[in-house]
């Protein structure tokens, strides 16, 4: 029998610290109230707030390099979904999974939903891969997959994301993510003009496949593994995309897709503005694309990009309605304690966006007052609300210390007894 973390053992190691945090709670509260703001207001957010796991981020990933495993790594898709379910019991605002085909291709998806739903978990976005060869593959994508030059290794790659779709269906999602590496390494090696429109070609024969209710997510990225150029490049032309596409068809920002400096935030506000957000990967980074927690390195950007999602979700813009997931490479952390604490950062931005008082904020910006404005955004990006996060994990059956509890449970030594290390292969990303 594979160990599981029980709600009685959380129970157990939140009551020593209940004491503390209802201080700390009540003390918080008054300091809010102060301000006009009703905490239990911010609680309630914290406790809606979602964002999905990634499935290959549960096993150690690695570098260009090296792969350093780490002990207890998830084997196949049923024990990555067992420590989804470790991360969720903890944190609780992670019920969802992002599968990655074929990484996670289950042999029964009736049963793989099934394992999930019993452990309290569901499925998000599907992702398909067509930036790798996979063992016994007919045509190679070494020279690129939707938008290849070859019709038949075009058709090869849209029939897998087609797969995918069918696959999503089952499986209860309701999104389906692309993303490939096409691009060129040479100035000259890739036509523009003519690469784009293979791309989007592809995309519609996709598209024209969606199951009724299933969005269609596309994403951009600026390098990697194509360092000269990739098809789908950035977030303008990824929006053209969506566009030609359809209604059913959004544009994703993954974080570490962007050229260093680009202003994220007011990215994530052009694509609210023109209803076509899909959502999120998020991550951190400070010089590429290098997968690192959410909220450790620019803790500040991460904040003001939920400020624009906060906005819009109280302005109740049309069509606001983005999915949020990670996309984290663990090369140096024990991979569920990485996804937990950055789980708990979005929550963190997520309610600091709900602190922002917009009023004063508005008011700032109509009388030109850059500094007011910007002292607005601070108030709320200072104010420490992890009591709030803390109350509401512990309220939904959580931890108030997701971190602690998790290794006083001995949860990965005993995963370390149960999945001995011959037999691991690809648990992660490289
Ligand atoms: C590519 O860098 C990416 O962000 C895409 O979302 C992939 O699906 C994921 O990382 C894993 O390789
Ligand atoms: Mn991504």
């Amino acid at each position: 029998m594979a160990f599981r973390l029980g709600d009685d053992f959380i129970a157990a190691q939140n009551a020593p610290q209940r004491a503390w945090l209802e201080e700390d709670y009540e003390h918080l509260g008054r300091q809010l109230a102060r301000r006009g703001v009703e905490i239990e207001r911010l609680t309630e957010r914290a406790l809606a707030f979602r964002v999905a796991v990634p499935s290959w981020g549960v096993g150690t990933g690695g570098t260009r390099f090296a792969r350093f495993a780490g002990p207890g790594e998830p084997r196949n898709v049923y024990e990555k979904l067992d420590d989804c379910e470790t991360i969720q019991k903890l944190v609780r605002v992670t019920p969802a999974i992002s599968l990655h085909i074929p990484w996670d291709e289950p042999e029964s998806p009736a049963e793989l939903r099934a394992y999930a739903q019993a452990r309290g978990l569901g499925f998000d976005s599907m992702n398909s891969n067509t930036f790798q060869d996979q063992p016994g593959q007919k045509l190679s994508y070494k020279f690129g997959s939707l938008s290849h030059t070859d019709p038949a290794v075009r058709r090869q790659a849209v029939e897998h994301n087609v797969h995918c779709l069918e696959l999503g269906h089952k499986l209860g999602a309701r999104s389906h993510t692309v993303w490939i590496g096409d691009g060129g390494n040479f100035p000259g090696q890739v036509h523009f003009r003519r690469a784009l429109e293979r791309y989007l070609e592809s995309l519609r024969v996709i598209y024209a496949a969606l199951p009724d209710g299933f969005r269609m997510f596309i994403e951009h990225k600026l390098y990697e593994p194509a360092f000269y150029s990739t098809v789908l490049n950035d977030w303008g032309v990824s929006y053209h995309c969506t566009r030609e596409l359809g209604p059913k068809a959004f544009s994703l920002v993954d974080l570490g897709h962007h050229a260093p400096n680009v202003n994220i935030e007011m990215i994530v506000a052009r694509l609210v503005q023109f209803g076509k957000l899909a959502g999120f990967h998020f991550n951190d980074s400070k010089y590429g694309d290098d997968d690192l927690d959410a909220g450790s390195i620019k803790p500040f950007q991460l904040f003001l990009v939920f400020n624009e999602l906060v906005d819009a979700e109280l302005e109740r813009v049309a069509a606001f309605d983005p999915a949020y997931m990670l996309d984290q490479s663990h090369n140096v952390t024990d991979p569920i304690e990485s996804l937990m604490t950055s789980a708990v950062e979005l929550v963190r931005a997520y309610v600091q966006g709900h602190l922002v008082d917009r009023a004063a904020l508005r008011e700032a910006q109509e009388r030109n007052d850059a500094l007011v404005a910007l002292q607005t955004l601070k108030l709320a990006y200072t104010t420490d609300v992890a009591p709030i996060l803390a109350m509401a994990r512990q309220r939904a059956g959580g931890a108030i210390d997701p971190l602690a509890a998790y290794r006083a449970s001995g949860y990965r030594p005993r995963k370390a007894e149960e999945r001995p290390a011959a037999e691991r292969r690809g648990a992660g990303i490289v």
